[in-house]
């Protein structure tokens, strides 16, 4: 497969003007007799994966059945490859950088029609992901976000503070539906390789959003709970250059 084109200026550009002028649509690309196969078919999940040896074992265990682990993991240093290997899930090493490389590796590396992404820290409940699932799967969205309801502790306030902003962005450019840009997804596959994202860092969740709406896709969010990491440490927003990155590559995506 060609490799996605980076994100030009021009890119940008078009984001821009391709949000649907009358907000998203109401109605699926997906016919909804289509999908109920899906339910038996096993979920790819695609965890991107750096330096999470502690939490990983957790995650999971609570996999819920019909769901599989694909852990991508570019750069650990703490075994964490092994160690999921160690519990059961499919791992995929990937050898360029960044929170997008790892996504999009996983999202190739994936063979399921449907598909899930999660962080792997503990900070999210892979009991959950059915509800996430069940709008594409019955054919009542594209793209389905868990939108995170916080436990105490669980996210720093200038995170919330910057995510609820980007989403009010969102919903003001694209008319998008959301509340939170959230790291809890579900999508066709091939649909989002046809997207063509090409954010390699912190910028891939946001352009998947962006790229979406303009495909005029139905885009949904159902909520989740967020609870504190379970181990380890915060790569985005809980660090310094981590939050700075991350605003970098939205920054550039927004224009
Ligand atoms: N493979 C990979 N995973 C990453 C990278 N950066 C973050 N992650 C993972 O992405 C998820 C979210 O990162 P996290 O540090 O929890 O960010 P936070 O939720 O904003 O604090 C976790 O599973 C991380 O291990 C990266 O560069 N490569
Ligand atoms: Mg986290």
């Amino acid at each position: 497969m060609k490799p996605a084109p980076p994100v030009t200026r021009n890119t940008r550009r078009t984001l821009r003007h391709n949000c649907p002028p009358g907000g998203v649509r109401s109605t699926c690309f997906a016919p909804r007799n289509l999908w109920t196969r899906s339910l038996r078919a096993v979920i790819d999940v695609i965890l991107p994966v750096l330096d999470e040896a502690q939490a990983i074992p957790g995650v999971l265990a609570a996999m819920p059945s019909g769901f599989a682990a694909l852990v991508v993991d570019n750069g650990s240093r703490d075994g964490s490859a092994e160690v999921a290997a160690r519990h059961g899930a499919r791992v995929v090493r990937e050898p360029a950088r960044g929170f997008g490389a790892a996504c999009f590796a996983g999202l190739q590396a994936a063979r399921s029609e449907l598909v899930c992404f999660m962080d792997c820290d503990g900070s999210l409940d892979p009991r959950e992901l059915p509800r996430v699932l069940a709008p594409v799967v019955d054919g009542t969205a594209d793209l389905c976000l868990g939108a995170r309801a916080p436990l105490p502790g669980a996210w720093p306030w200038h995170a919330r503070l910057a995510n609820r902003a980007l989403a009010v962005e969102l919903r003001r450019r694209c008319r998008v539906p959301l509340t939170d840009l959230g790291p809890m997804r579900a999508v066709r596959r091939e649909a989002l390789l046809r997207l063509q994202l090409g954010d390699r860092g912190f910028g891939w969740p946001l352009e998947m959003v962006l790229k979406a709406a303009a495909a005029q896709w139905v885009i949904r969010e159902v909520s989740v709970t967020y609870r504190p990491r379970a181990a380890g440490r915060s790569k985005v927003s809980g660090s310094a250059i981590g939050t700075l990155r991350a605003v970098r590559d939205m920054s550039a995506l927004l224009g």
